[in-house]
């Protein structure tokens, strides 16, 4: 559903590391790699992450398309290497292995394994899992950090925070006065990015719970953006509109399960006389009187903040497993074990920060245009409404 600019990943969890290619963004776009690195990091942080996080060092490598930290407007593509790699080197070889590998034929429910291995006459669920694996995200949040960097530009952040793991809610209101910015530095200082010390607490035990007994929680999350003009996305066409293009883009993310949009759900209780946001004039300016909306109405930004809220299931892959079949005798088993984490949901909210990045920089492309950023930024200010 992008329209302006198109991205592609390659790589697997355990191969030598991932590749990534974006292809769009306007030349002159100051951009380095230490900026990509930053949200990289926010990525790998996170109370409930398991030892691969320990072994890595995500930094992605700017191989192509930046020159004297300016972009040229050719394709941009990344590495990032996976420093695992040393480990899984047999198992995961390109040419023939020096040893055989016992394949895995218990499929983990929840998972891709069972579908992927039907879908592709696979007898080891490895080849299915190492690609359906979240590690992929990372370049997802290096390629959203380039679109990042583009919004900046023009005025258009982006942030978020935690506000549910399991049951344990965080209620705290996201103000309108506060800025994306604080927002981010305070949810950056919790180990779950929520923003209640208290439930924070409470969300941490939570998950201490779930990992002592083998198991895994899920949550929710919220991402902001702030600084929109009006008018991107369009009431046109259905491929058009930009509520449609921000959720395709989160539910591209294998656990993310529920995409709400402003009120959301809770919408549906409301009366319209509660629901919608007034028309309001102040100072000679247009202005609302909330923001139900979540920023976006008729498919289209209406210079309110976007917000997005997400939910993502408890990881499938479990230390205590479920039942499954083994495909191999058909005999009924344990579900394969792998690494992984008891919780994620403060690394998958840099990932929905990430994929929101992606969908406005090519919103905002589509409306304003330009082969460099000098363009951009003057066909924005001649036509941009706010
Ligand atoms: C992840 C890398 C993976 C997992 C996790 C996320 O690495 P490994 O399998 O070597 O531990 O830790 O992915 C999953 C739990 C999953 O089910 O896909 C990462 O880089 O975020």
């Amino acid at each position: 559903m992008l329209k302006k600019i198109s991205y592609m990943t390659a790589g697997e969890s355990h191969g030598k590391g991932l590749t990534g290619i974006i292809e769009g963004i306007p030349a002159g776009l100051h951009l380095t790699e230490e900026y990509i690195a930053i949200d990289l990091l926010r990525r790998m942080q996170g109370h409930g992450r398991g030892g691969r996080m320990k072994i890595e060092k995500d930094f992605a490598e700017i191989f192509s398309g930046v020159r004297h930290e300016k972009t040229l407007g050719s394709p941009i593509s990344l590495i990032i290497k996976n420093l695992d790699w040393v480990n899984w080197e047999d198992r995961m070889a390109v040419g023939k292995p020096e040893k055989e590998h016992k394949k895995i034929s218990m499929p983990r429910p929840g998972h891709a394994d069972l579908a992927g291995m039907m879908k592709y006459d696979f007898d080891d669920l490895r080849n299915v899992l190492e690609r359906s694996s979240a590690r992929e995200t990372a370049m997802r949040v290096a390629i959203g950090a380039i679109c990042r960097r583009l919004l900046e530009e023009v005025g258009i952040l982006i942030g978020s925070r935690v506000y549910q793991i399991h049951d344990i809610v965080d209620e705290t209101p996201v103000l309108a006065t506060m800025s994306l910015k604080d927002l981010n530095d305070t949810a950056d200082q919790s180990s779950v990015r929520c923003l209640d010390k208290d439930v924070e607490g409470k969300m941490i035990e939570v998950i201490d719970t779930a990992k002592r007994n083998g198991d895994s929680v899920g949550g929710s999350f919220e991402v902001i953006a702030s600084g929109l003009p009006y008018g991107l996305g369009s009431y046109i066409n259905a491929d058009g509109k930009l509520q449609a293009r921000i959720t395709q883009a989160m539910m591209s993310v294998n656990a993310f399960k529920g995409v709400e949009l402003g009120a959301g759900f809770a919408s549906s209780a409301a009366f319209g006389s509660e629901l919608h946001d007034e028309i309001l004039l102040e100072d000679d300016k247009i202005v609302r009187s909330s923001n139900n909306a979540g920023g976006i109405e008729g498919g289209m930004s209406n210079a309110q903040p976007i917000h997005v809220k997400v939910s993502m299931k408890p990881l499938s892959t479990l230390v205590k497993p479920l039942k499954s079949i083994d495909l191999e005798t058909m005999e009924p088993v344990l579900a394969h074990k792998e690494r992984t984490d008891s919780c994620a949901v403060p690394a998958a909210s840099i990932i929905g920060e990430s994929m929101l990045a992606i969908v406005l920089a090519d919103a905002l492309l589509e409306k304003f245009g330009g082969d460099s950023l000098t363009q951009l930024k003057k066909h924005l200010k001649s036509s941009g409404k706010y």
